[in-house]
């Protein structure tokens, strides 16, 4: 039987929508965005960590269709010389400090000031990686969390035009290509997202009636 089963993701992110349609296709899921999500009241990221940013997306935008299954994902790159920065505050990166929660920036000023952050770290030393966690909840209520990561080394100019944020500084030495270098079936594989996003699925085979 061939039922494409769908999943909704709340996110304004399209990058991270197409991504989990990569994901998703070959496996012949559907992931949408929440039905009228650009017209949804904004949550407010003021987490500390993906976790409680990825559990507020997914509880408090669950409420608005209720019954059904909705994935929030939170993410961002971690630089270890810049202690795990731009980390939860990736999305406002270049914004002033303190990263006000509801002040994104666009991923050109975050690459150039990743650009100008990392050209002042010793090249041996410019290790990070980036991290997803999915968060799946229902009615207002967490059912799960899941993570995912990838290891790589931050450049100091972009290389590649696919994918999206910081995927053009992101070198992933295992297939010496950047992440905006990758097709959708090698972010899949990969990234961070492909990570959580299989272990999301695992656990939906499970607890829903694809496993039956
Ligand atoms: P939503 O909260 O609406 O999902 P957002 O873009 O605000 O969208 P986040 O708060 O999770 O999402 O911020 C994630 C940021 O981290 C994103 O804007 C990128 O700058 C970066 N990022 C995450 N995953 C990435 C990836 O796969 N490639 C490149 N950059 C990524």
């Amino acid at each position: 039987m061939n039922v494409m089963q769908r999943i909704l993701i709340a996110t304004s992110n399209p990058g991270k929508l197409r991504d989990l349609q990569g994901a998703a296709r070959p496996l012949g899921l559907q992931v949408e965005c929440i039905p009228n999500f650009a017209n949804l009241p904004l949550v407010v990221e003021d987490g500390q960590t993906f976790e409680e940013n990825a559990r507020k997306k997914a509880e408090e935008y669950s409420l608005h269709v209720r019954g059904e299954v909705v994935l929030a994902d939170d993410s961002g790159l971690e630089v270890d010389a810049l202690r795990g920065e731009p980390g939860v505050h990736s999305a406002r990166y270049a914004a002033d400090e303190p990263h006000l929660a509801d002040a994104n920036t666009d991923d050109e000023a975050n690459n150039a000031k990743l650009i100008r952050e990392i050209k002042k770290i010793p090249p041996e030393k410019r290790t990070g990686r980036f991290v997803c966690v999915i968060v799946a909840a229902q009615d207002g209520k967490t059912l799960a969390t899941f993570r995912g990561k990838a290891e790589g080394v931050i450049l100091e100019g972009p290389r590649g035009t696919n994918g999206f944020g910081y995927d053009p500084l992101f070198y992933f030495p295992q297939i010496d290509k950047t992440f905006a270098e990758l097709s959708a079936e090698e972010k899949a594989k990969y990234s961070h997202r492909g990570a959580a996003f299989r272990e999301f699925l695992a656990w939906y085979r499970v607890n829903s009636a694809l496993g039956n």
